[in-house]
């Protein structure tokens, strides 16, 4: 009986790619065996009061090359995740810790697991803006 494929999902940005997001990615494999991530849209990151480096193109061309990345498909607002819980068979949305509690994803436990992975790096795509601003390397 071949064991039931464990799917799971994260959200997010990921400007300015950098290993805090491949330690979340690798995490976030590791709960299972396909990985999906919903990057967020050049438009919804307005939403989110956000502007990225790289546009939705470019970041979903740098995330495609991951090798724990099975799939990318936007993220276009607050609202979609039930409906790619279900559509994809999610078994586990990871986010990194930072989001641990927040009712955006304790509701979504009425659709499958959620993990909230610890982020054993102080990196940020803040801190990485700020290091180049101040030429701290
Ligand atoms: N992350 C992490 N470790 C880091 C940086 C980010 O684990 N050093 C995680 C965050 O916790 C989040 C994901 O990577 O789960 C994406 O982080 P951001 O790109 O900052 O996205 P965010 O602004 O948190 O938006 O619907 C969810 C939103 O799109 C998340």
């Amino acid at each position: 009986m071949r064991k039931k494929e464990k799917r799971v999902i994260i959200y997010g940005t990921f400007d300015l790619l950098h290993v805090g997001h491949i330690l979340a990615f690798k995490q976030a494999k590791e709960l299972g065996d396909y990985l999906i991530v919903g990057l967020s849209t050049d438009e919804f990151n307005a939403v989110k009061n956000k502007k990225s480096v790289f546009n939705y193109l470019e970041r979903k061309e740098l995330l495609e090359s991951i090798k724990y990345i099975d799939l990318v498909i936007p993220e276009e607002n607050w609202e979609q995740k039930p409906d790619n819980i279900k559509k994809y068979n999610i078994d586990i949305l990871a986010m990194g810790d930072d989001w641990k509690g927040s009712p955006k994803f304790e509701a979504l436990k009425e659709y499958c697991e959620v993990v909230y992975l610890p982020r054993p790096l102080n990196i940020s795509t803040t801190q990485v803006k700020n290091r180049i601003k101040n030429e701290n390397y």
